[in-house]
């Protein structure tokens, strides 16, 4: 079972992530990714789903045109672990590859 991550831990690894922010009282980090259009949005959104089926750790998101708003947490710890700061490290990866920071 994979562990939470400590507050400190947490904001160490924030600190490091363009644009992620605690959601949820610390419980989620989220980032809002604004893309040049819907299929930029879109394609964002399968490159990840790629990943996240992989590696077995899954998004919650909001698709509206061109945006896409991410929530990450790990529902089986209730809260921020080393597997959301990994997928959230590759959602910018991702991103930074369609141009957008
Ligand atoms: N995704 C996220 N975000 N949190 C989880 O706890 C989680 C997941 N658990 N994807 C996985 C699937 C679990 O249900 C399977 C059985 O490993």
């Amino acid at each position: 079972m994979v562990e939470r991550l400590s507050a400190e831990a947490r904001k160490q690894a924030l600190k490091g992530l363009n644009g992620w922010t605690e959601i949820s009282g610390g419980d989620a980090i989220g980032r809002a990714f604004n893309f040049k259009d819907f299929n930029e949005a879109f394609g964002f959104m399968s490159r990840v789903a790629l990943v996240a089926e992989k590696n077995d750790h899954h998004p919650e998101w909001r698709n509206v045109y061109k945006t896409v708003d991410v929530t990450l947490s790990t529902h089986d710890a209730g809260g921020v672990t080393g597997l959301d700061i990994e997928l959230a490290k590759i959602m910018n990866a991702i991103a930074g590859q369609l141009g957008v920071a």
